[in-house]
């Protein structure tokens, strides 16, 4: 909250695995993190767009393919062109199953996520019906740390060659909690990767000002944040009064 009400964004996109949904069944979800969302909607309130990207966790949002209410956009994926540059825009639990195929997914080249996924799920359809386990990342951490380092790199670089395929200028990903931004480049061009880490260990984000990237870190920069005060609570009590009539209406 602190970091959310020191930014003023134009633009905020939540790159997937914001809401735990099989957590969320388990109807576990505290306050805090119920005014994470209160805040965000707040955010769209007050003009900013915000576009929910959905991640593996709340891959059931995923069936509703695009959706827009108001200044909130739902989507698998986001396309933006800053400064002239195309930017792609996935969370990347996409690549799980098939990262180990990386060398022949880099020469069909110009395959769009749509098909990714498509692709995602064949290959967890084949293993379930083997009788093997879906492919997790997971589990491959949990594994060995050599394959996880592996992982990364392999993830880092399938992405970046399937940006360039598809000549974007930078591919955003999340998925493996891994903050990071940095140029690969292969024979057919080069592509800005980057990664917005995450908000359970690393605590970090991905800022775009003035035409330039950078890695926003928690732990590194509280410091100059200012303090976060409840004042948004005016607000907070107008949403759950919303709630309450929209509830009410249906009755
Ligand atoms: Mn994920």
């Amino acid at each position: 909250m602190q970091y959310l009400s020191s930014i003023n964004p134009k633009k905020l996109v939540l790159n997937g695995d914001i809401i735990d949904i099989w957590q969320f069944r388990k109807s576990y979800f505290p306050d805090s993190h119920l005014g994470v969302l209160k805040y965000i909607l707040d955010l769209a309130y007050q003009d900013c767009e915000v576009t929910y990207i959905t991640g593996n966790h709340d891959e059931m949002l995923r069936k509703f393919g695009k959706m827009q209410f108001g200044n909130i956009s739902l989507t698998n994926r986001l396309l933006l062109e800053l400064n002239k540059k195309k930017v792609w825009i996935f969370h990347g639990d996409v690549f799980d199953a098939s990262i180990q195929h990386t060398k022949w997914l880099a020469k069909l080249g110009g395959w769009g996520y749509d098909r990714l996924i498509q692709l995602n799920n064949i290959i967890n359809w084949v293993l379930t019906g083997l009788g093997k386990e879906k492919y997790s990342l997971s589990k491959q951490i949990k594994n060995s740390v050599k394959k996880a380092v592996r992982f990364i790199s392999d993830f880092e670089e399938t992405a970046s060659h399937l940006a360039i395929e598809n000549r974007y200028d930078y591919v955003v990903c999340g998925h493996i909690h891994q903050p990071q931004m940095r140029t690969i480049e292969t024979k057919k061009g080069s592509c800005v990767y980057l990664n917005s880490g995450d908000w359970i260990e690393n605590l970090s984000a991905l800022e775009y000002n003035n035409g330039e990237w950078s890695m926003f870190y928690y732990e590194e920069q509280k410091h100059g944040l200012g303090e976060y005060k409840e004042s948004a609570a005016a607000f907070r009590s107008n949403v759950e009064q919303l709630l309450h009539n929209i509830i009410n209406e249906k009755q």
